[in-house]
Formats: structure tokens, C-alpha cells, sequence
């Protein structure tokens, strides 16, 4: 059974074991109790600077121990944190911003940008021993339900949308985890994925719930991984670092996958490097994970978490659960998110196969060609399983003949070996399937968060 706290989580940990350590970084160990105490230290200096309960704080930068810490003393001030992907271009931040009541910045990327006329807040590291009064910060009870992160997430079209889930809701996703992963109090989670996305915040939740030990790294993930028993990787990240490990051992003992399709042939890989996978399948809204399984060689994601409830309407993934944001923030109002009676919309094509479910794409890729349905998935999962690609996309172009035709966008280390590619499609696509032009994904492509956005694919292929 998991902890339900009666007091800030850290603080919490801080009384029950206060030397057990909670924090790794490049050059530290902090304990709880250390930990605890930074903490209290930063939310008192950063209410000094005048941040209040309900205040919105934009925390831009790559993870580091001072944006995790930070993230913390916000939420210790009983305001909400931001966290944005310092590549997230100024162009969209100009029109997303004003909309989302910011009443400060915290920007740990060092370079340009004065794009933010908001009020900053100082990092400082104080002294732990100064003296502390902390009788005006609130109470954990108080704030466990009130908003408290705001997640950047892009749909297809259009501006992202500021999800807002109150701590309740990511102990809620933590606790569908826990029950199903392994994760005790001496295994350490590195921090593998950008706080900026849900699927780093799932890591940070799980780890509070626990009170487990936490890798914060600056070094690349191979030599980030050394001595950590758990990662969370989206697919592109795994394949990378098994091209990698030929001899060395590792000391990981689980990974959770997610955020797109997971090839049994990774999962697989894996498991003959002695490395044990869980396929998970998770979204924003929900604060991340809603089903996950270890992995079987099959290419199902299992069960709804514990807490979790999972439904098919018109092949349509719905879910309900404690977990779900509280809806998108935009102009001082909660929006509501596309529900129906509780469910969500995920716009995600699902099957339940072989007692477990699958996800098969999304809805809204859909294009018909010639009269014919086509799930632009479909096509790439077959792709992707040939060796030498990493991921691909099939973008749909108008075309007179059949209304639409897919184009292939394919992750690959040379263009020459595209023609091969498309020899090898021969005999395992319908001719309506067939890509009509073979693209390789350029790295700028790559670049921008932890996944390929789809729209900048298309963008890029209406540019051709
Ligand atoms: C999928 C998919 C799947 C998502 N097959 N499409 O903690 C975790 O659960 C975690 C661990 C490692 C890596 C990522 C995660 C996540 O949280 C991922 C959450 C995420 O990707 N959220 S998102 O809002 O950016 O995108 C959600 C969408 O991603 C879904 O609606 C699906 O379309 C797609 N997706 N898992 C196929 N297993």
C-alpha cells in the first residue's frame, strides 16, 4: 500500500527516513532531509521575491537539479509551474503566452532571448540553516487539489494547449505506476525525459510517492544510466542505446517505454541485453501512464493501471480516471477537455486483441486514397520493421487521380538507402498503401522535443 501524505511529500520522507538518500546528481547525494530543507529554503526566497499562492511561474530550461528544485518551491508557495522546452520557438510562445496569466519567469537556458517581459525570480541557493518562517507558505492539504502544473501539449492543428492537473491528479497516475512496476525505496529513476513533458513529470510523481532515489544528470543517457535501476524512454531513445551497448553491462533493471508505437523487435532487443521492458501507453491529460505491461513479444499494451478505466466506442481509445487534468488553461478560465459523461476523447484508434489492448494510431491521421481508408500507421509500422529505420511518417499529398496519395518521411542514417527500402515494400504493402515518394527525416526535424511532431513533418513535406 502506498503512502497517502498527511504533509508535503519531501517532508513527509524528511521525518521517516531522513538520511536515506533522495536526490543523485553529477557531484551530489542529497538525503531527504537535505532535500527537504532546500526546498523550504528556495519557496521562502521566492516568496520574498513575491510569489503567491496561484501565481503562474514559467520555468524554462533542459533538467537540471536547480529546475526540478525549482519546480518544488513553486509548487511549495502553493503556485503552479510551467515548464517549457527552451526550444519551443519565440514565434508560438508570442501568441501562446498572453493567454496563459504568467506572473513570472524562471529561465535557466543560458542565450537570447528577452522575449519575456515577466517578472524573474532568482534562483539562489541559500544556506539551509537560515533562518526559516514558513508560516505563510500553505498547507499540503490545502493545495492538493488546486491547480498546480500547466503541461504544453500540440494537437494536429493550431496553438499547443496548457493542460493543468493538480498534484492529486499526478499522485493518482504515480500510484496506477507503482502498482504495477517495481520501483522500491533503493532503486533510483533517472530522470530521462524533459520535465517539460508529462512523461518527466511521471517519473518526478512516482519518485515523491515512493520516496525512492532520483538520478538528475547533465552527461548523454548511456553514461547517465550508470548505477540507476530505472529509466522512462520513448522508443527512438532505447534503439539508440542498444546500438550502443554492445559489452557493457548495464545496471538497469526496468525501463517504461511510451509515447509512440513500441516494435516488439525493441522490446525484444532489450530483453536479450537483459534489459526488462514495460510498454506503456499514456497522454497528457492523463498525467501520463494509463495502460502498461512488461513486455511479452506481443504488441498489445496490456491493462488499464490500477485506477484506471479504459473503453472502446467506435474504435475510439476512451478513458476515465482520477489522473485526468482539470482541463486546458487558456485566458484565466478551465477550459474542459473533449469528455463524454467523464470519458475522454483520445482521438486514438484502438482494438482489444488477445485479452489485451492495442493502439493502432491516431484517428485523425486518416486519409482516403483512391476510395480506399488509409491509416498512415499501418504503413509505417511495416517500415519501421525493416532494420536499417528508426521511425518514418506517411504524410497524405493531394493528388488528382485518387484524391489523396501517402508520401514517406523515413528515419534512416543515408538517403541511398531509400530505393531499397521501397524494394523491399514491394511485397508487403497494398498498392494503395504504396508510398509515392520516399523522404529521409532530416535531423532539424529531431530536434525539438522528445518526439517527431507529425505537423512538422507535413509542413516540411508541403515544402518539397
Ligand atoms: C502512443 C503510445 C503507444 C502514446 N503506442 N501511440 O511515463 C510514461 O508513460 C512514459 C514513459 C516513457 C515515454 C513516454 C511516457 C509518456 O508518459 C508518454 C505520454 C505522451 O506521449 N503524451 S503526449 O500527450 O505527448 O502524447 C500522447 C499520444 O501519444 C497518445 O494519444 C498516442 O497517440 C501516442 N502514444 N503511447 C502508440 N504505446
Amino acid at each position: 500500500e502506498l503512502t497517502r501524505f498527511n504533509d508535503w511529500p519531501w517532508q513527509h520522507w524528511a521525518s521517516q527516513q531522513p538520511s536515506a538518500i533522495a536526490l543523485l546528481t553529477d557531484d551530489s547525494a542529497l538525503t531527504w532531509l537535505q532535500l527537504s530543507e532546500k526546498i523550504t529554503a528556495l519557496a521562502e526566497c521566492f516568496y520574498q521575491q513575491g510569489l503567491r499562492n496561484s501565481q503562474t511561474v514559467i520555468l524554462r530550461g533542459k533538467n537540471s537539479p536547480q529546475l526540478l528544485l525549482s519546480q518544488l518551491a513553486i509548487l511549495r508557495c502553493g503556485a503552479k509551474v510551467l515548464p517549457l522546452n527552451p526550444r519551443q520557438p519565440e514565434l508560438l510562445l508570442k501568441d501562446l503566452l498572453p493567454h496563459l496569466d504568467i506572473d513570472f519567469v524562471i529561465d535557466f537556458d543560458d542565450g537570447l532571448l528577452n522575449l519575456f517581459s515577466y517578472p524573474e525570480l532568482q534562483f539562489i541557493e541559500t544556506n539551509p540553516s537560515y533562518p526559516q518562517q514558513i508560516s505563510h507558505l500553505p498547507c499540503f492539504d490545502h493545495v492538493i487539489e488546486q491547480p498546480a502544473t500547466l503541461i504544453l501539449t500540440s494537437g494536429s492543428t493550431g496553438l499547443p494547449k496548457a493542460a493543468l492537473h493538480s498534484m492529486h491528479a499526478h499522485f493518482d497516475s504515480a500510484n496506477g505506476v507503482l502498482q504495477a512496476m517495481d520501483y522500491q525505496m533503493n532503486d533510483c529513476w533517472l530522470l530521462s525525459l524533459p520535465l517539460f513533458h508529462v512523461s518527466g513529470q511521471g517519473i518526478l510523481w512516482r519518485w515523491l510517492l515512493r520516496g525512492a532515489k532520483l538520478a538528475v544528470k547533465s552527461a548523454c543517457l548511456i553514461e547517465s544510466l550508470q548505477g540507476v535501476s530505472h529509466a522512462s524512454l520513448v522508443p527512438t531513445q532505447l534503439w539508440r542505446l542498444l546500438e550502443q551497448t554492445e559489452s557493457r553491462s548495464l545496471t538497469l533493471k526496468q525501463v517504461l517505454l511510451g509515447g509512440a508505437t513500441i516494435p516488439t523487435s525493441l522490446t525484444d532487443l532489450a530483453a536479450s541485453k537483459g534489459i526488462d521492458c514495460w510498454s506503456g501507453y499514456g497522454m497528457t491529460e492523463m498525467a501520463s501512464t494509463v495502460c502498461a505491461k512488461r513486455a511479452d513479444g506481443r504488441k498489445g499494451v496490456g491493462q488499464p493501471l490500477s485506477g484506471k478505466q479504459v473503453r472502446l466506442v467506435d474504435n475510439e481509445i476512451q478513458i476515465k480516471s482520477h489522473s485526468q487534468a482539470l482541463g486546458y488553461w487558456f485566458d484565466g478560465k478551465i477550459k474542459p477537455l473533449n469528455t463524454l459523461e467523464g470519458w475522454l476523447k483520445t482521438n486514438d484508434k484502438g482494438a482489444y486483441i488477445d485479452g489485451e489492448y492495442q493502439v493502432l494510431g491516431r484517428l485523425d491521421n486518416l486519409f482516403i486514397s483512391g476510395g480506399e481508408c488509409v491509416q498512415p500507421e499501418d504503413i509505417e509500422a511495416v517500415i519501421n520493421s525493416h532494420p536499417a529505420v528508426k521511425q518514418s511518417f506517411i504524410i497524405p499529398i493531394d493528388d488528382k487521380e485518387f484524391g489523396q496519395r501517402g508520401v514517406a518521411v523515413v528515419d534512416v542514417s543515408e538517403t541511398q538507402i531509400l530505393s531499397e527500402i521501397a524494394d523491399w515494400l514491394k511485397d508487403k504493402l497494398t498498392p494503395y498503401q504504396f508510398p509515392v515518394h520516399f523522404y529521409r527525416l532530416e535531423s532539424q526535424l529531431k530536434s525539438s522535443g522528445i518526439k517527431v511532431s507529425r505537423k512538422q513533418v507535413r509542413d516540411w513535406v508541403y515544402n518539397q
